[in-house]
């Protein structure tokens, strides 16, 4: 699945930059776009560039630790987390084709422009998923949803909430980049995933891995299961299942790095509703919806333990939601344990 590689030599194939990829991806699927779209997506693969050069420098620089803040979600904000979101509304509040940015870091969604006809997209985001990771040199990423905002007339009262209120069908793409052993890019526009590796070397995300497919069947299940006595039983029925077919477990503790596993090898990752959680952890707009356009489009699916995530309608910005996402044969087995038992 990795495609070619310069190291000493180039191979025949062309070096793939993702904003080349992107323009391509345009001009043969939207041959009329404007290139307004991959210029909207420079400003993540920016802010993202410019987020994973903190990351790797956290422990020289003053960037760990807590910001002495609490967010919208109740939780202790990290200096990283801070910089992360602050990074992505700079980099994306420039782009005209932007109208509304919203962040789980912030409680209200941002109208950046408000409805100039050029501003038709909305963007979501988990600036930086996994801060508990983020001092102890474990991967972190960051997550984001894409969408258009509705073309309906805006009323006195629109500060972007419903522009951002949209199922995750409606996403135009989603993507997240993993800063791990190496800074990953993987993203799709409802075109195939595609995952593009940042050469620090060159400053540029360079095409990886086309055409990601997620294994039909994998070896791992991937969950906290210090809850398990929590779970419905349902749950605690289908991971008996998963064990006694030999399933062997992973859990980083970071949605982004234990989907991506997830991706390249297979197998499940599930946060259930929980006792502390009885609606599940995550979040439906930033943090679900885009990994289940991912995994769908990867050729797995995604659930909230009733049925597709991406059906969901929210009704506001930080719902929560179960996610259970994976590969067709443990997707399978799922609905008949908990879905429709
Ligand atoms: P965050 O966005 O504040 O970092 O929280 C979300 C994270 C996910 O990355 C991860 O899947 C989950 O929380 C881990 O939660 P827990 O520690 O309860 O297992
Ligand atoms: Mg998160």
């Amino acid at each position: 699945m990795v495609q070619g590689g310069y190291g000493e030599k180039f191979s025949d194939r062309p070096i793939m930059t993702a904003q080349q990829y992107f323009l391509e991806q345009q001009r043969q699927h939207f041959p009329d776009a404007s290139g307004e779209f991959s210029w909207l997506l420079s400003g993540i693969t920016l802010a993202t560039k410019m987020i994973q050069a903190k990351v790797r420098r956290a422990g020289l620089v003053d960037i760990l630790g807590e910001q002495g803040a609490v967010n919208v979600q109740g939780e202790e904000q990290q200096k990283l987390d801070v910089y992360a979101n602050r990074a992505l509304l700079h980099c994306l509040g420039v782009r005209d084709s932007v109208g509304v940015l919203a962040s789980e870091e912030n409680e209200e969604p941002i109208t950046v422009r408000s409805r100039s006809a050029n501003a038709k997209y909305a963007i979501v985001f988990d600036p930086l998923d996994g801060s508990s990771n983020i001092d102890v040199n474990v991967s972190v990423g960051t997550i984001f949803s894409i969408l258009r905002r509705p073309e309906s007339a805006p009323t006195a009262a629109d500060d972007g909430t419903s522009d951002v209120l949209q199922p995750g069908t409606t996403q135009v793409a989603a993507g997240y980049v993993v800063y791990g052993s190496s800074t990953i890019l993987v993203y799709t526009t409802g075109q195939g995933v595609h995952g593009f590796t940042l050469d620090p070397s060159v400053g540029a995300y360079v095409l990886s891995h086309e055409n990601i497919r997620i294994p039909e069947r994998g070896k791992y299940y991937s969950v906290n299961e210090a809850y398990q006595d929590g779970f419905p039983p349902g749950y605690r029925d289908y991971l008996d299942r998963l064990r006694r077919k030999h399933y062997s477990s992973r859990y980083i503790g970071s949605l982004v790095a234990d989907f991506h596993r997830t991706l390249l090898r297979g197998g499940v990752f599930l946060y259930p509703p929980t006792v502390d959680h009885p609606t599940g952890k995550l979040r439906l707009l930033y943090e679900a919806n885009p990994i289940a356009f991912i995994a769908e489009q990867a050729g797995g699916s995604a659930s909230n333990g009733t049925g597709r995530v991406m059906e969901s309608v929210p009704s506001s910005i930080h719902q929560r939601t179960p996610l259970i996402v994976g590969g067709r044969a443990e997707m399978e087995e799922f609905a008949r344990c908990v879905e429709a038992p």
